[in-house]
């Protein structure tokens, strides 16, 4: 089984509450089920978290060092933002595919930079909840 860590920046555990018309209806919890269930027949084993602390998640990245084979992330505003979380990223050595629900080049100009993208393999965006399952085959693709 190659073992895949899902990672969630902020405000994501809010997903199917608002703004539906940007994220879709489904929740993260839903979003995981879909991931679950996808990993299955691809030989993956999934560890699905969400945080709304930048730190916790530059933590979370550090210790994938050790026992993680591959990495999805959406990590949200901190995309925008975060140079911790780029260099945290910088700092493995397997494969990252950036993963967004919406567009966010499509969207407001603070979303068009993206910290994540230098580090990453690929990237999937405005592909809505099912990107979290394009980018897991992905990410098993580069295995
Ligand atoms: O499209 C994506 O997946 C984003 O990473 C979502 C982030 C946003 O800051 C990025 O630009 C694009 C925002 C997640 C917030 O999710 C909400 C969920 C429900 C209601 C409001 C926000």
């Amino acid at each position: 089984m190659k073992k895949i860590l899902i990672l969630n920046g902020p405000n994501l555990n809010m997903l199917g509450l608002r703004e539906p018309e940007i994220y879709g209806n489904q929740t993260l919890d839903d979003i995981k089920g879909l991931c679950l269930e996808a990993a299955r027949p691809l030989g993956a084993e999934i560890d699905f978290r969400q945080s709304n602390h930048e730190g916790e998640l530059v933590t979370w990245i550090q210790e994938a060092r050790n026992n993680i084979e591959g990495l999805i992330i959406n990590a949200a505003a901190y995309t925008h933002t975060s140079v911790a979380i780029h260099d945290a990223l910088k700092l493995l050595d397997i494969p990252i595919i950036e993963v967004h629900i919406s567009d966010p080049e499509t969207r407001e100009k603070f979303r068009h930079i993206s910290y994540v993208q230098p580090v990453a393999a690929d990237v999937v965006k405005g592909q809505g909840a099912i990107g979290y399952v394009q980018a897991l085959e992905k990410l098993l693709k580069l295995l």
